[in-house]
């Protein structure tokens, strides 16, 4: 017991969760160097030339090579161009970067389901409980970091540990394709260190008014107050000072998946040999193109899921590029993912087959938000 201090009780930080903040390494422009190999090395601009549209282009990204010269988002394409005339200006291809987003899902669903995208090229995960009950953060963030490579042959970089705001900090601190890893125990000193500017919420006119505060690092803003904090600075003030005291309960938001539609069955008897897995999974995809073709609905995701005879369940999926167009292209994928995981000698009790990210067929027009439609307003700010 002290007498005669009053002290402040410092807020309780939960440390319980493991959460990985992926963001992929100048998304559209590696996008592009991938799709036309003679690109790589060039800085590429994703923007329209200036010449082609009298300079009103804004750029999207631009490769880390073009980032030499200055040339970032949201720049003019003119400026671009200015800055570095060997620009190499590419067009954005929104259609390819979602279906690569897609791809890229694919693979974190593999870990886990609790998954919150910002953008295309980003998202939190949950993965306290995984998939694959492996017990460090760091291991499935290096796993996915390696499967995107492997898979889709682009970089990424990761940020791990127990809150979004801290994993979200860590995936920007060594890109690209850097994994960098803040455990409770270097939370402290991490945020310290950190420029003011790199707090969420701190864009340009709030940073004057911090630097009218003297507040330049994370120990600047620790050493302030709450109540000076909210004084100056309102609701930020508030969440500011919890931030830097490692706090951050914002859960991650699973966004509700589209539509989909499939068939499973249980059979009578286990199936134990590899042609009865065929001939079933021919059969279960004639179903669910007919009960598709029905409903005008068409997707792009194709889920096997397999349990077998000790309930053990697997579930894989894969994206195309395109729309899957027919049975037979069903089974060809869901055929590809039995290759992947299954294993008929271990007796299979259930199989299913479904499409996701369905959408209709005559709508196809119609552009689809680039953005997640749900974010919360702190969301916004990141
Ligand atoms: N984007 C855009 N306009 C902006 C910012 C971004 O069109 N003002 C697009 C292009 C990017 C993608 O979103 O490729 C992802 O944005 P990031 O901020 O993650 O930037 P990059 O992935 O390009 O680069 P980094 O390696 O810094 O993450
Ligand atoms: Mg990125």
């Amino acid at each position: 017991m002290e007498y005669g201090i009053l002290r402040f009780k410092e807020p309780e930080r939960d440390t319980s969760r493991k959460i990985i903040h992926v963001d992929m390494d100048a998304f559209y422009a590696s996008v592009a160097i991938r799709e036309n190999p003679a690109l790589r090395g060039q800085p590429v601009i994703i923007a329209r030339h200036p010449k082609e549209n009298g300079g009103r282009g804004v750029v999207a990204t631009a490769s880390y090579e073009a980032r030499k010269y200055g040339v970032h988002s949201a720049m003019s394409a003119k400026k671009a161009l200015e800055l570095c005339p060997d620009g190499v200006f590419v067009p954005a291809d929104f259609d390819l970067y979602r279906a690569v987003s897609a791809q890229i899902h694919d693979i974190f669903r593999r870990y886990t389901d609790i998954i919150q995208p910002l953008s295309l090229d980003e998202a939190y995960l949950d993965v306290t409980h995984n998939k694959k009950e492996i017990q460090s953060g760091t291991l499935i963030a290096r796993a996915i970091l390696r499967d995107i490579y492997q898979e889709l042959k682009l970089t990424s970089s990761a940020g791990v540990s127990y809150n979004k705001f801290l994993a979200k900090l860590a995936s920007d601190y060594k890109k690209p394709a850097g994994l960098t890893v803040v455990p409770p125990s270097k939370s402290h000193e991490f945020l310290m260190a950190l420029e003011i500017d790199k707090f969420t919420g701190v864009g340009e006119k709030t940073l004057e008014k911090m630097h009218d505060f003297d507040i330049y690092t994370g120990q600047d803003l620790y050493d302030k107050t709450e109540l000076e904090l909210s004084k100056r600075f309102g609701k930020l003030g508030h969440s500011l000072f919890r931030r830097v005291r490692g706090i951050d309960d914002r859960p991650v938001e699973v966004e509700r998946e589209r539509k989909s539609l499939g068939k499973e069955r249980t059979f009578q008897k286990d199936i134990t040999r590899d042609e009865e897995v065929i001939q079933f999974l021919r059969y279960i995809s004639n179903e669910v193109d007919a009960t598709l073709q029905a409903k005008e609905m068409h997707g792009k995701t194709v889920v096997l899921k397999v349990r077998y005879r000790d309930f053990e369940t697997y579930t894989r999926r894969k994206t195309r590029l395109n729309y899957i167009e027919n049975a037979e292209e069903i089974f060809s994928i869901a055929y590809d993912l039995w290759q992947d995981i299954g294993a008929a000698e271990r007796g299979v009790r259930l199989l299913g087959v479904t499409l996701t990210n369905l959408d209709p067929i005559y709508f196809e027009n119609i552009p689809l938000p680039l953005w997640p439609q749900k974010r919360t307003q702190e969301d916004k700010r990141d």
